[in-house]
C-alpha cells in the first residue's frame, strides 16, 4: 500500500482513538483516491486558502472528517499536528465534522449527508458563471475544478438526486464526484436497502459515468481524473470500489469500522500491516515532505497571479469589480441607492402584495448588484422572484436566473454552494409551505454564516383556496427557532424594501424575507418611522399624545393592518392602542433594552396578532396577555371566509384588546 495514503490513514486513525469518537472505516477506505486526487490533481495552496481561483474540495461524506484534517496537516494548511491531537476536542480547529471557517482549507460545512454533494454542484455552477462573465480570450481568471467525495449515504439521500440532476441538465463537467462504493453503511452490507443502480441512475441524468475503479489502484484513480477533465459537456461520476477500513486486519469491510475507534490492539495490527513503526500522531519526515504542496501552492497560485496581473492591465474595471464580487463586498453607493428607493417609495398609495413589492425591490436592487443571482423551485410567476432585465442562465455561463425546477431543498443547498464559492448574491423562492422541504439547508446556511437570501410567498391561510397543505401554520415560528436565521415578516411596500436592504446588507446571517400573496395596504408613516423599520420592531400607531397606552398591540406583515383597524375601533371606545409593527422579531431582540422598552413599555397590556403558530408570541404578551393567531391547519376557502373563520379580524383583535386591558 502506498506510503502516503498509510500517511492518511495513520493520522486518522490516531486522531479517532485520542477522542476515543469518530468514524475511521472512511477515511482509511479513502485514503488512495485522496492521495491521488490530493497529490496529483488538486490545483490549490495551502498558503491562501482564499484564493478565488482555487479548485474546490467538498467532503459531502463529512463523517469523515479525520481524513481531510490529515490532508490539510500534511499539505501544510495553518493546521498543526497539536490541532489533529485535539481532534473532536472543544474549541479545536478540528470539529467532528468538517466546518467551514473554523478550519482553514474546509470548502463548506458537511455532516448531514447528500448536501455537501448539492454545495459542490453549487459551486461548480458558479465557476462557469464567473468564468463566462470575467474570462477572455487571452486570459481565463476563473478556471478551476470542484472535486467531491461522497459515500453510499450521500446518494441516498433525495438531496443527491435533486442537485446532481440539474448539475447534468447544467452539464457542469468541471464537477467531478468520487463514489466511495465500499456496500457498507451503519446498519450493514447496503445491497438489502440501497440496490439502485447508480452509475445508471447518473447516466440517466445526463453524466459522464467512469465505472468499476479500484479505489485502491492509483494508476486507475488518476487515470479516471484525467479521462473525466477531458470531458466537455457533463459532470463525472467516478464509481470507486473500496474497502471501508482498508487496512484494519480485523474490520475491514465491516461496518464495525464505520464509527468507532478501532481500539489500541487493533491499531497496533494496522501498524503491523502497514509496516508504519512510528509513534502515533508521527509521520516520517520523508513522507511528510512528499506531501508538503506548499511550494508547489505557491507556484500555481503565483503563475495565476501574473495572468491575472496581466489582465487586470487591460480589464481595469473588470478587475475591480473580480476583486470587489469575490471579497463579498457591496458596490459603494449601495445604501445611497437604498436611501432612494425607500424616498421614493415612501410616497407610494396603492395597495400591493409584499411579494410584489419584493419584486420591485429586487428589480431596483439588481440594477446595482450585479452579483445578485435569482431563482425559484418552479414558482417564479407566484414568488415574482424574476424582475424584467433578467437572463435565465444557460450552460455556457450566461444568465443570472435559475430555474430550480420543483427542488426546494436542492435549490437551498446550491445556494449555499454558489454562496460559499464567492462572487454570487444568490436569493430564490418557493412558497412558505415547502420551506420544510428546505429546512436543513437554510439550517446549514445559518451555522456557516452566510448569507443566501430564501424569499418565501403565500405565507399564510390568506393564500386562500390551495387550503390546508399550502396554508403555513407554524413555519414562520419554527424559522424564527433557527439561531442566526433574520426572517423578515413585512407589513407593506415600504418595509419590504427595508427587508431586502437588510438581507442585502447582512453578510454574516441568512435571511427568509416572508410575503404575502395578497395585496396589503400602505402604512401611515413619517421619516422618522421610517428609518425605525430597520430596527425591526417600532410604533407604527402611537397612542394619543400625553395620554398612556391603554394596551399595545403586536403584528407582523398581512395582520399589522387588522392591529390598526382594531385601535381604531378601540379609540371609538375611549380606548387608547398603540400599534407596534415588529416585520423581523430577531432584529427586534437584538436592539439595545432601551429600545425594547420605548416601543413595548412595561406594565402595559399586550396583545400579538399574526396568522399562525401562537407559542412564540406568549414571550412578549405574557401569560396575561392575548395572542390573536392559529394554532390549527388551515381549511380550503375564499381568503375572506377563511378571516372569518380563524378570527384574523380586527373585531376579534379588538375584542381580545378589551379582554387584556385591566
Ligand atoms: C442526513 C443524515 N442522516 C443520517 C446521518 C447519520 N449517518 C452518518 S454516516 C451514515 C452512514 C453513511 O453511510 P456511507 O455514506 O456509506 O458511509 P460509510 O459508512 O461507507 O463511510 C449515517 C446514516 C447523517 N450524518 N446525515
Ligand atoms: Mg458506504
Amino acid at each position: 500500500m502506498n506510503i502516503r495514503a498509510n500517511a492518511l490513514r495513520m493520522l486518522a486513525i490516531d486522531a479517532v482513538q485520542a477522542a476515543n469518537s469518530g468514524h475511521p472505516g472512511m477515511p482509511m477506505g479513502m485514503a488512495d483516491i485522496a492521495e491521488v486526487l490530493w497529490n496529483r490533481h488538486l490545483s490549490h495552496n495551502p498558503a491562501d486558502p482564499s484564493w478565488p481561483n482555487r479548485d474546490r474540495f467538498v467532503l459531502s461524506n463529512g463523517h469523515g472528517s479525520a481524513l481531510l484534517y490529515a490532508l490539510l496537516h500534511l499539505t501544510g494548511y495553518d493546521l498543526p499536528i497539536a490541532e489533529l491531537k485535539r481532534f473532536r476536542k472543544l474549541g479545536s480547529k478540528t470539529p467532528g465534522h468538517p466546518e467551514v471557517f473554523v478550519t482553514p482549507g474546509v470548502e463548506t460545512t458537511t455532516g448531514p449527508l447528500g448536501q455537501g454533494l448539492a454545495n459542490a454542484v453549487g459551486m461548480a455552477l458558479a465557476e462557469r458563471l464567473l468564468a463566462s462573465e470575467f474570462n477572455t480570450a487571452e486570459h481565463r481568471i476563473v478556471d478551476h475544478y470542484t472535486y467531491a467525495f461522497c459515500g453510499d449515504g450521500c446518494l441516498m439521500e433525495g438531496v443527491s438526486h435533486e442537485a446532481c440532476s440539474l448539475a447534468g441538465t447544467w452539464q457542469l463537467n468541471k464537477l467531478i464526484v468520487f463514489w466511495d462504493d465500499n456496500g457498507i453503511s451503519i446498519d450493514g452490507q447496503v445491497d438489502r436497502w440501497f440496490s439502485d443502480d447508480t452509475p445508471k441512475r447518473f447516466e440517466a441524468y445526463g453524466w459522464n459515468v467512469i465505472r468499476g475503479i479500484d479505489g485502491h489502484d492509483a494508476d486507475a484513480i488518476d487515470q479516471a481524473i484525467v479521462r473525466a477533465k477531458t470531458c466537455a459537456s457533463q459532470p463525472t461520476l467516478i464509481c470507486c470500489k473500496t474497502t471501508i477500513g482498508m487496512g484494519s486486519p480485523n474490520k475491514a469491510g465491516s461496518h464495525e469500522v464505520h464509527g468507532a475507534p478501532l481500539g489500541v490492539a487493533e491499531i497496533a495490527a494496522v501498524r503491523d500491516v502497514l509496516d508504519w513503526p512510528y509513534e502515533p500522531f508521527v509521520a516520517p519526515q520523508e513522507v511528510a515532505a512528499q506531501w508538503d504542496a506548499r511550494e508547489c501552492g505557491n507556484l500555481l497560485q503565483s503563475r495565476w497571479q501574473s495572468s491575472f496581473s496581466a489582465w487586470m492591465a487591460s480589464n481595469p474595471e473588470k478587475a475591480q469589480e473580480f476583486m470587489r464580487r469575490t471579497s463579498g463586498h457591496l458596490p459603494p453607493g449601495f445604501d445611497a441607492h437604498c436611501e432612494q428607493m425607500l424616498n421614493s417609495w415612501a410616497k407610494r398609495t396603492e395597495a400591493v402584495a409584499t411579494r410584489k413589492a419584493s419584486q420591485d425591490a429586487i428589480a431596483e436592487l439588481a440594477s446595482v448588484l450585479p452579483e445578485f443571482l435569482g431563482g425559484s423551485a418552479d414558482l417564479t410567476p407566484s414568488n415574482l422572484t424574476n424582475w424584467p432585465a433578467c437572463q435565465s442562465i444557460q450552460p455556457e455561463g450566461s444568465g443570472n436566473y435559475i430555474h430550480y425546477g420543483v427542488r426546494e431543498f436542492g435549490m437551498a443547498a446550491i445556494m449555499n454552494g454558489l454562496y460559499l464559492h464567492g462572487g454570487f448574491r444568490p436569493f430564490a423562492g418557493t412558497f412558505l409551505m415547502f420551506s420544510d422541504y428546505a429546512r436543513n439547508a437554510l439550517r446549514m446556511a445559518s451555522l456557516m454564516r452566510i448569507a443566501p437570501i430564501f424569499v418565501f410567498t403565500h405565507d399564510s391561510i390568506g393564500l386562500g383556496e390551495d387550503g390546508p397543505t399550502h396554508q403555513p401554520i407554524e413555519q414562520i415560528s419554527t424559522l424564527r427557532l433557527i439561531p442566526n436565521m433574520d426572517l423578515w415578516r413585512p407589513c407593506d411596500a415600504l418595509e419590504t424594501a427595508v427587508a431586502w436592504q437588510e438581507a442585502v446588507r447582512h453578510r454574516n446571517t441568512p435571511t427568509c424575507l416572508v410575503l404575502s400573496r395578497q395585496n396589503l395596504p400602505v402604512q401611515p408613516r413619517n421619516a422618522k418611522t421610517v428609518q425605525e423599520i430597520h430596527q425591526g420592531g417600532y410604533v407604527l400607531v402611537c397612542e394619543p399624545d400625553g395620554r398612556q397606552a391603554d394596551v399595545v398591540l403586536i403584528a407582523t406583515g398581512s395582520e399589522v393592518q387588522l392591529a390598526v383597524s382594531a385601535s381604531a375601533q378601540l379609540a371609538a371606545q375611549g380606548l387608547h392602542a398603540r400599534v407596534v409593527s415588529m416585520p423581523s422579531v430577531q432584529r427586534f431582540l437584538s436592539q439595545p433594552k432601551a429600545w425594547q422598552h420605548q416601543v413595548l413599555p412595561p406594565g402595559i397590556a399586550r396583545v400579538a396578532v399574526e396568522a399562525g403558530a401562537t407559542m412564540l408570541w406568549r414571550a412578549f404578551v405574557g401569560l396575561d396577555g392575548a395572542v390573536v393567531g392559529i394554532d390549527t391547519f388551515g381549511e380550503s376557502g375564499p381568503a375572506n371566509e377563511l378571516a372569518h373563520h380563524f378570527g384574523m379580524t380586527s373585531e376579534v383583535v379588538t375584542k381580545a384588546a378589551i379582554g387584556v386591558i385591566r
